[in-house]
């Protein structure tokens, strides 16, 4: 299998010189040199800013607009973003030296926050550029399973010790697998764009699966999984790995950052390793099930958690798996469904053929997890 490293795309002039503006506003040493766009993620855009110092060296930057639509408050994302990666750092001077080798790190901009607010054009902020790493789309061999899955139990642990509370729940629900099945039986129901009849095997496939969409919200309602602080957007190409030794250097994409589960980040993993095929992906032959990058991920994870998780929530990191792909099937076709108005599409099927592939794998988890919980349940045992 092949590697997807994210792609860096050439800008028209128009938008380097827009970048180049935007990059004046914040603390940054130099002159500008280059602009490019970073193609990956649905719903920010983000643009990575070259500058040269006097000496002659050059320093990337990461320029992003967050996405209003899709976060109604931004300036609460950037008080979580602060917050966090103001820990981490701590943390990581303090105390870890070892581990991350490169944090995130938020600049000044003018006016004296940490990001800048533009009349119609919104809210920017900027970050270092995590030198010498890349990501993947696509999970190549189990040693990147693993870094994935050691990078996001590491993250979690070093933020285990900060107040849930302290942090704003930016998307209220987000993970919130009831409402999300809800939903999207409300805009079938309602069918605002006539899509109905291009889905109705999908509708059917997700209304069978019912029953899982409150399995993990009435143990927490029961007080059975602890709120913590999560991710919550723990795909693959969240983490970056040093280019050399594919070692997992720190995560980024920290706009969800919030108090959730962590099976739902854990959920998230197993999503976006064990499959070969693209999260688009037309031909569902290629969209399996990879036993051995979900035994890596979840070796990964526990080396990095084990020390805060509880016997209840590795009970069902192998369950969390399934509902993930299910929960992001069920918002792709529920964004189909409104007429494409939350993701990034670029054909008018996208996010029904981002559903098809979320279903497949759903169906392969389904087949193998039985499988999975024995491999969890051992691997937990031994490093006991
Ligand atoms: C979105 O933009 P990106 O790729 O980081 C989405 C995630 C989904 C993901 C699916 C705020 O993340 O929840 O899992 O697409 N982010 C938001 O690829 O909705
Ligand atoms: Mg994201």
């Amino acid at each position: 299998m092949e590697s997807v490293p994210t792609n860096q795309t050439k800008v028209a002039d128009r938008v380097l010189a827009r970048i180049a503006e935007i990059g004046d506003m914040f603390a940054i040493e130099g002159e500008f040199v280059d602009g490019k766009e970073i193609q990956s993620g649905h719903i920010n855009t983000t643009y990575c800013a070259t500058y040269r110092k006097s000496d002659g060296t050059e320093d990337r930057y990461i320029l992003q607009k967050i996405n209003s639509n899709v976060f109604k408050d931004p300036r609460a994302v950037m008080r979580n973003v602060e917050k966090v990666t103001r820990h981490i750092n701590w943390k990581v001077l303090r105390r870890r030296t070892d581990s991350a080798g490169q944090t995130l790190n938020l600049y000044p901009a003018r006016g004296g926050r940490n990001y800048i607010e533009l009349p119609g054009d919104g809210i920017w902020r900027c970050y270092n550029y995590i030198e010498g790493t890349h990501t993947y789309d696509i999970a190549e061999n189990t040693r990147q399973a693993y870094q994935a899955g050691y990078a996001f139990g590491s993250f979690q642990d070093l933020i285990s010790d900060m107040n849930p509370s302290d942090l704003v729940e930016t998307i209220p629900g987000f993970h919130d697998t009831r409402k999300r099945f809800d939903r999207l039986m409300e805009v079938a129901r309602l069918d605002p764009v006539a899509r109905l009849e291009s889905c109705r095997e999908e509708l059917d496939f997700i209304r069978q699966r019912e029953k899982d969409v409150d399995v993990l919200l009435d143990l927490q309602k029961a007080g059975r999984l602890p709120v913590r602080i999560t991710h919550n957007d723990t795909k693959i190409n969240n983490v970056m790995l040093d280019e050399e030794t594919d070692q997992a250097v720190c995560v980024i994409d920290l706009d969800t950052v919030m108090p959730g589960l962590v099976l739902y980040d854990v959920g998230d993993m197993v999503r976006t390793v064990t499959t070969p095929a693209a999260e688009d992906e037309e031909d569902l032959s290629k969209v399996r099930f990879r036993i051995s990058m979900f035994q890596s991920i979840i070796e990964g994870y526990l080396d990095a958690a084990s020390g805060f998780l509880t016997q209840e929530e590795i009970d069902f990191l192998a369950f969390s798996g399934k509902l993930i792909t299910l929960e992001i099937g069920i918002r792709f076709l529920t964004d189909y469904l409104e007429g494409d108005v939350y993701f990034k599409t670029s054909k008018p099927d996208h996010n029904l053929i981002r559903c098809r592939t979320q279903l497949k794998l759903v169906s392969c988890l389904e087949a193998q997890m039985e499988e999975m919980e024995k491999f969890v349940q051992k691997r937990a045992k031994a490093i006991k």
